[in-house]
């Protein structure tokens, strides 16, 4: 039962078997879909098909207490008999085509499921035909992972219920559709007999609304559900049509070759490829289709609704891995690191306006709270964060205080990618200066006058105390955006000049002992700590490194070569999405043989590097890797990782944040040959690149927004430009 083999460019998931119905498989082998806001897992299973389903908004808890991320419930597909004597099973999701299919053999006849999950529909649609008329005789079940009614009616399973404690509302509706033969209602089933096909359209939602002035309760799903169920009735064609042309419209922009694979590879099922490659490397194939898959997972889940959680919105478990929330200390924000260069700006949208939603909550509970007075003894103004964060504004775990200052530098970023003015102005430049309000308020002056933040943790490493680096990068990195955010609106000369001066003022990084980059203000005696053997999985006062740009190589070279020092001591291993944050620093040091090294590492069979665990940290600092599914291990499953994945290899292909488009900066031996279209640099661009022989061959530079001049970058040699709207430059450096 060998998968068929793929084609050069083909972006299909391809197994020989199904994912076995448990826990495991569903973290690890199951198959992701989703339209931005609903989503399914779907398993493959034969004689009893299982399509488990979330909505990215079932959440327990409320503004006080974190509750957690929940899953909503199942589709079974019953088919009985249909395990035995099956032949030529094969099982795929295609990221380029947004469809996930399951075909077999049985008993003289080809069978075959497609499924996908439609944004403009907004419903799960599976569809089972067969080459010969009569052939499905079955049952479908719905059920409910929390205390919902089921209730089959004509063609349609509906559940409904309320969650506990949140009195959150919920709706969930299947619609049965067949061709030929007849369907039956059976107690809650609906039962099909001797159908030609079977089509399932699956709707589901909430009562959330991302409004605090409504308590986050909005109108009851069910009368939406049942809407959406109806208008998806259309003739599949149609309906596929309709989604793939939504979806084609957002993964198109960007497409990437890396180099081709062996034969023999690509007539590997994608478990034992990845196993392959984890034991020989040598596939550009299927790192052009790790990254595609990021940029598949952000489209999937994060759209119109809620942001991509840790899980992005695929949960099958009542009580998830840190509750599958927003963790403000590193993996919101990697899971919109590839939103802007990859392609997907609109998807980051969820963030902007979680963030915003979330604002009025946290002012209130600063208010409230005593940790945050002005050295002065007066109260802060603006907001934060703690560690962990929900959507109806609770917070728990220990403060990140640099939170909204890493949250205001996506919003300058949205600005710096897209050139979109009335976003700078009405969105991104409140947000940004009410962060800087916060610091202002808040920072302290050592007797020296280097101006810190106030009792710190460097995520989640050493003590709490005044002044750590990364709390100092990221107040930097705030500040530094802002003044830039001032000269480009032009009005708020007064206010950029004090940002300036404080900005100037901040305790900077510092090089330590042995060369490496301070972690804290002060060197550690410690036989641990920020020495050359500590291999915390964080290495998070690299941030003006990436994402920030305080250090570069051009710029700032000692710092760069600090930063290098301390990366060589933390060594390559970590977790899923300290790997990919590790892959991001090498590129942004212009090294990218050893960024192309940590990515060969998180593609790898998680396990593959136990051997060498270290033991260090709470939940050990050696981990990572990817699951037979694509999916990130952090493990377990955390998606920060897929995104991180996708933005570090960006950086390796183009970088921009120094006022330059710098072409192919950290281009691995490993990929000879090869061509990216669509990656995009702040100031407006659209960059294409085509290398061979490890050298640039072209580079097609677009302005799609924005005005001005701009320069470009390849090795040494520097071009400028000064390109309208809609014009492009054709360059071979
Ligand atoms: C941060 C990390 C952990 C984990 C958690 C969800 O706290 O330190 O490794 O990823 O988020």
């Amino acid at each position: 039962m060998l998968a068929a083999a793929a084609a050069a460019g083909d972006l299909a998931l391809r197994y020989d078997r199904p994912a076995p119905d448990t826990a495991q498989g569903w973290e690890q082998e199951a198959l992701p879909i989703g339209n931005g806001r609903i989503g399914a897992m779907i398993f493959g299973q034969l004689a009893r098909e299982r399509i488990q389903f979330n909505d990215i908004t079932l959440w327990t808890g409320d503004d006080k207490a974190m509750g957690a991320y929940q899953p909503f419930g199942d589709v079974y597909i019953n088919l009985p008999g249909h395990e035995q004597g099956t032949t030529a099973y094969a099982r795929q999701l295609d990221i380029g085509q947004s469809l996930h299919s399951v075909s077999y053999t049985h008993g003289g006849v080809k069978f075959k499921r497609e499924a996908f999950a439609s944004y403009p529909a907004q419903v799960i649609a599976m569809r089972l035909s067969a080459d010969k008329r009569g052939q499905y005789t079955g049952s479908i079940e719905l059920t409910d992972m929390h205390d919902a009614q089921i209730k089959a009616l004509g063609n349609r399973i509906v559940a409904t219920g309320s969650l506990p404690g949140n009195a959150m509302d919920y709706a969930s509706q299947v619609q049965v559709l067949n061709e030929g033969g007849a369907i039956a209602v059976d107690g809650n089933r609906i039962t099909f007999t001797r159908c030609d096909a079977v089509t399932l359209i699956l709707g589901a939602g909430t009562s959330y609304a991302l409004d605090p002035t409504k308590k986050f309760q909005g109108e009851h799903p069910l009368p939406r559900v049942t809407a959406q169920v109806s208008a998806a009735a259309l003739p599949w064609p149609a309906l596929l049509a309709e989604h793939q042309k939504d979806f084609h419209a957002q993964f198109n922009r960007m497409s990437v070759d890396f180099g081709t694979a062996v034969s023999a590879r690509r007539a590997q099922p994608t478990d034992q490829r990845i196993a392959t490659y984890t034991a020989e490397g040598n596939d550009p194939e299927l790192e052009a289709q790790f990254f595609q898959y990021g940029r598949y997972l952000l489209i999937s889940s994060s759209r119109d609704s809620l942001p991509a959680n840790l899980q992005g919105l695929w949960n099958n478990n009542l009580t998830p891995p840190w509750n599958s929330d927003y963790h403000t200390n590193i993996n919101i924000q990697m899971n919109y690191w590839p939103a802007e260069p990859a392609n997907l700006s609109q998807n980051a949208l969820p963030f902007f306006a979680l963030v915003q939603g979330m604002a009025p909550v946290y002012r209130q509970v600063i208010a409230g709270t005593e940790t945050f007075v002005s050295s002065a003894g007066k109260p802060v103004r603006g907001w934060t964060v703690r560690t962990e964060s929900n959507p109806f504004g609770a917070m728990g775990y220990i403060w990140n205080k640099t939170g909204n200052a890493w949250y205001a530098q996506h919003f300058w970023e949205h600005y710096a990618y897209t050139q979109d003015k009335a976003f700078l102005r009405k969105v991104a430049y409140p947000t940004m200066k009410e962060a800087v309000h916060f610091w202002q308020d808040y920072l302290k002056q050592l007797p020296d006058g280097r101006l810190v933040a106030p009792l710190g943790w460097s995520p989640e490493h050493g003590p709490i105390e005044d002044g750590v680096t990364y709390d100092q990068e990221i107040v930097w990195d705030l500040f530094n955006n802002t003044v830039e955010a001032a000269d480009v609106l032009g009005d708020d000369q007064a206010f950029r000049a004090q940002v300036a001066a404080m900005r100037d003022k901040l305790a900077a990084p510092r090089v330590g002992s042995w060369g490496q980059l301070l972690e804290w203000l002060e060197e550690k005696k410690d036989p641990v700590l920020d020495t050359p053997g500590d291999a915390h999985r964080h290495v998070s006062h690299l941030f003006g490194l990436y994402p920030g740009r305080q250090i570069s190589p051009t710029q700032t070279p000692e710092l760069a070569a600090a930063a290098r020092k301390s990366l060589e001591g933390r060594g390559d291993a970590g977790t899923g999405w300290s790997m990919a944050w590790k892959t991001a620093y090498w590129a942004r040091l212009l090294d990218g043989n050893h960024a192309y090294k940590m990515l060969r590492g998180q593609l790898a069979k998680p396990g593959a590097r136990a051997a060498q665990q270290s033991g260090k940290g709470s939940e050990g600092n050696n981990a990572g890797g990817t699951y037979p599914n694509m999916l990130d291990a952090h493990p377990p499953f955390q998606i920060d990782g897929n995104f991180g994945a996708v933005a570090a290899i960006c950086e390796m292909l183009v970088q921009s944040q120094t006022g330059e488009i710098h072409l192919l900066p950290a281009l691995p031996s490993a990929w000879q040959a090869g061509s990216v279209k669509g990656l995009r640099a702040r100031g407006g661009y659209e960059v294409d690149v085509a290398w061979a022989g490890g050298k640039l061959t072209l580079a097609t530079i677009r302005r799609t927004a924005g005005s001005g001049p701009g320069k470009v970058r390849y090795g040494d040699k520097v071009v400028s430009l000064n390109l309208k709207v809609g014009e492009s430059r054709r360059l071979r450096l």
